[in-house]
């Protein structure tokens, strides 16, 4: 027999999942729209995938693998569907994908029966996490993600090693598991994000090389390299492209985000920059532009942070985060950002191609210093005053 309360959880889940999402009117930039209420949460799981639901077996209807939190999804616009590979943390801590599909993008976001068993290549691996989804013009979709390892070689409990796990698959439902990717400067990986596209006829990966798990050390920025074999990708050489820059919103670190998006005027890139503070790390999503046939130059980086953690997207289980590893485009060129707050749950934003072609290529750069900023700010009001004056 099924629980009882069973049926009475699935009526508020059905609420939830049949909620609509507004955008948010007390927010303007004019860059993006805001959405009142995330895409995905917690109590957006099944609850067949957190719930024992036989009454004998659970008489008291107790959550038996619980969900901690849903948040770092990677983003695919497939057959007029909008679909997120979502990170999903149990409560044992451990990460894992599911796919979630809505027909707008903004709401209606619900998850398929099961969550993605990867196959199980690598016996070390203990967590799996923030996939990034690339429709690769190869006619793959491949999906980048961390492959987080226990350290053996330190006497150090928590030390662990990060490498870039690389799946594909055509249809979301079906992933062959491809080697981790190797880089041969760069001793960790996180952030590992493939272009869309051939350059000079090889697979071109974003990485984000790190000299340990959580400090990125020497590590200049977001890299880029290029492989022969995605089957088995090696990387020789990384180069720069968005580089870390003191007293910035990437002082500490930053990572490519969003699979890059292909504009007439360059590829944009939605990533995110990291700060120490007094309270902690501080992660934003920033946006930058790099060039069409060379896509680890970068032509175009508006200053400072394009979304930054606001209200109750402060506070989760890592507070004062936004991270996003997923965009998506639609016919009507409109641009979906998904986006994580505090490692907890999914929002979305909303812009166009124009929008962001706008924002990325004509909003100022950061001259760098407290004196030109004020500069900067001032010709801009002494624009205005003049036009205002005309009027
Ligand atoms: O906790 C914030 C984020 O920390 C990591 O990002 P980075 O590698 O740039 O430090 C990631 O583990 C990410 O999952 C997490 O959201």
């Amino acid at each position: 027999m099924i629980h009882e309360k069973y049926y009475e959880l699935l009526k508020e889940q059905e609420k939830l999942l049949a909620a609509k999402n507004e955008r948010d009117t007390s927010f303007y930039n004019g860059i993006y729209d805001r959405y009142v209420h995330p895409v995905l949460t917690r109590e957006h799981i099944p609850l067949t995938w957190r719930y024992d639901l036989n009454e004998e077996t659970n008489p008291y209807f107790m959550e038996r693998l619980g969900i901690n939190a849903v948040m770092n999804s990677g983003a695919i616009y497939l057959n007029g569907k909008y679909y997120l590979v979502a990170r999903i943390e149990g409560n044992d801590r451990k990460s894992f994908f599911g796919v979630a599909e809505s027909d707008n993008g903004v709401d209606g976001f619900r998850f398929w029966d099961y969550p993605i068993l990867l196959e199980d290549t690598c016996p070390n691996e203990t967590n799996v996490y923030d996939m990034r989804l690339t429709q690769h013009e190869d006619g793959y979709i491949y999906g980048v993600f961390c492959s987080e390892s226990k350290d053996t070689s330190v006497n150090d409990l928590s030390a662990a090693v990060a490498a870039a796990g690389i799946v594909r698959t055509k249809d979301l439902k079906h992933w062959e598991r491809l080697d981790n990717l190797i880089t041969k400067r760069s001793p960790q990986q996180r952030n590992v994000v493939l272009h869309p596209e051939f350059v000079d006829g090889k697979y071109a990966f974003y990485t984000r090389p790190m000299d340990d798990f959580i400090e990125t050390g020497s590590g200049g920025g977001i890299g880029f390299g290029l492989c022969d074999d995605i089957t088995h990708a090696v990387i020789d050489e990384e180069k720069m492209t968005s580089l870390r820059k003191y007293h910035t919103i990437t002082e500490a670190k930053n990572g490519a985000g969003a699979t890059p998006i292909k504009t007439d005027m360059g590829w944009i890139h939605i990533a995110h920059g990291v700060r120490n503070t007094a309270a902690g790390l501080r992660y934003v999503i920033y946006a930058f532009a790099t060039d069409l046939t060379d896509p680890s130059r970068v032509i175009a980086e508006p200053s400072g942070l394009l979304i930054g953690p606001r209200g109750a997207e402060r506070v989760g289980d890592v507070s004062n985060v936004v991270f996003t590893n997923g965009a998506v485009v639609n016919e009507k060129q409109d641009v979906f950002i998904y986006y994580a707050s505090s490692d907890t749950r999914m929002h979305v934003a909303v812009t166009t191609i124009d929008k962001l072609k706008d924002y990325v290529f004509h909003t100022p750069s950061d001259p760098g210093r407290s004196v030109e900023c004020v500069a900067q700010r001032c010709d801009l009001i002494t624009r205005n005053l003049e036009l205002l004056k005309k009027q």
